[in-house]
């Protein structure tokens, strides 16, 4: 593999920006090499600039579900583009969103468009302390919400990667207004609730975590959440920012059947651009200025581009089958790399959810934080340079999630497990 361009573009990205990287898991440092230059993508492949070409299950973290480039969501953009890009007015694809968005979720009866997952979540937790007036919020270990201070408390995601997931520069006042459960453990939710249920604004939560790797929600798990929140009057939050539009039309409170009170919505809603969301039921949301006290504001919240690239996006899912598809093609692969796996005579466990899967080199089962932090990730980081190696793209860290496209078919498929058999037994 060459990597002299990419190479040459680490050299001088290190010269201008902060570990040569402006977000910290894409400069490999877990996967113990230096990072590659992506130059373009094309459905389910991204190029680098040595002209590499690789399989690509990062897929920008989620957002490009109907691969890269996908002609429908480039001919959205370069007709926006050309007719400006930024106003910082009301305009008409902020409705077209809006509009599917609130149409596919029955929990969102009005929502508000933001930058990004981690302005969503930030403001999540702002309307939930108004709404309740109160400032305690539940988060759960190895859970990500973005790098909103008081969610970087026991954070997954590039936090758990890097090794900060308290991260230093947050007060300690602020990080003592979170308080973190395990994942799944529903009885200590509700003792913490017996013990102060009368101080927490919210409990926020990633229906299906995907940042301490793939977990899914154990059998009753999300609805006691929902049961023991309405009991005490405090508001459940779904960070739906990975799961949103992935796991089904309706996200992960579809798939599951469980109505939370505020919905955080990011990545495929701007089908690759920058956005994020937050929306819940009429009453709640009319407490965001200028309705409500609730300050919050983006001059490019709702930007042309990103509403005409989500809007693109969301109607190219709506295409009969995508998401069997999708989810069929994502258990196929756990099943192969299990069987791969059990050849080599690795132990590993395959967490699979619908399109999203994480291989843990741990004999599992792998159900909270404490099972995903005891995954080899050592063997994780060999097993990605040999599949890197063979052309195929993974997550630079061991938690977090692989993604499938719309365009990963039979031949990624069989090129997949192709390099996972020759990786494990490498290890
Ligand atoms: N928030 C992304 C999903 N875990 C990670 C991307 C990043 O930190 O750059």
């Amino acid at each position: 593999m060459q990597t002299a361009q990419s190479q040459a573009l680490w050299r001088a990205a290190q010269e201008f920006m902060p570990g040569g990287v402006n977000s910290p898991v894409r400069s490999f440092r877990s996967v113990g090499i230096d990072p590659l230059f992506i130059d373009r993508g094309e459905g389910a492949y991204v190029i680098d600039a040595d002209g590499n070409r690789f399989v690509d299950y990062v897929l920008s973290w989620g957002p490009m579900i109907l691969g890269h480039a996908a002609p429908p969501v480039v001919e959205a953009v370069a007709r926006q583009a050309e007719r400006g890009t930024s106003f910082g007015a009301p305009t008409a694809g902020e409705v077209e969103l809006g509009r599917r968005i609130v149409e596919a979720l029955p929990s969102v009866e009005r929502v508000r468009l933001v930058n990004s997952g981690t302005e969503a979540t930030m403001s999540a937790l702002r309307l939930a302390r108004a709404a309740t007036g109160r400032d305690l919020v539940v988060k759960f270990a190895g859970c990500y919400h973005g790098h909103v201070d008081s969610l970087l408390v026991q954070a997954g995601s590039g936090a758990a990667t890097m090794g900060v997931p308290d991260s230093a520069g947050v007060p300690a006042a602020f990080a003592s207004t979170t308080l973190v459960l395990p994942y799944n453990d529903i009885e200590a939710v509700r003792t913490l609730f017996t013990a102060r249920g009368q101080e927490i604004a919210a409990v926020i939560v990633e229906p299906v975590a995907a940042n301490m790797g793939v977990v899914p929600p154990a059998e009753g798990f999300l609805a006691g959440l929902r049961a023991v929140t309405r009991q005490y009057g405090a508001l459940l939050i779904f960070d739906e920012v990975i799961t949103g539009f992935r796991l089904g039309y309706g996200g992960a409170q579809g798939y599951y059947g469980i109505k939370p009170d505020l919905t955080c919505l990011g990545k495929i809603i701007g089908g690759g651009m920058p956005v994020g969301a937050y929306g819940g039921p009429a009453a709640i949301m009319s407490l965001v200025a200028p309705t409500g006290p609730v300050y919050q504001a983006g001059t490019l919240a709702g930007n042309p581009l990103a509403t005409a690239a989500g809007v693109a996006t969301l109607d190219g899912l709506r295409a009969e089958g995508t998401y069997e598809r999708l989810a069929s093609y994502m258990g196929a692969l756990a099943e192969g790399l299990r069987r791969a796996a059990r050849a080599a005579g690795v132990p590993v466990t395959v967490n699979q959810v619908g399109s999203m899967l994480t291989l843990f080199f741990h004999p599992g089962p792998v159900t909270d934080w404490e099972s995903a932090a005891r995954a080899d990730r050592e063997k994780y980081a060999r097993f990605f340079r040999s599949m890197l190696a063979q052309g195929i793209y993974l997550p630079p860290s061991q938690f977090e999630a692989w993604f499938a496209s719309t365009c990963h078919g039979e031949a990624e498929l069989e090129a997949t497990l192709e390099a996972a058999q020759k990786a494990f037994r490498e290890l």
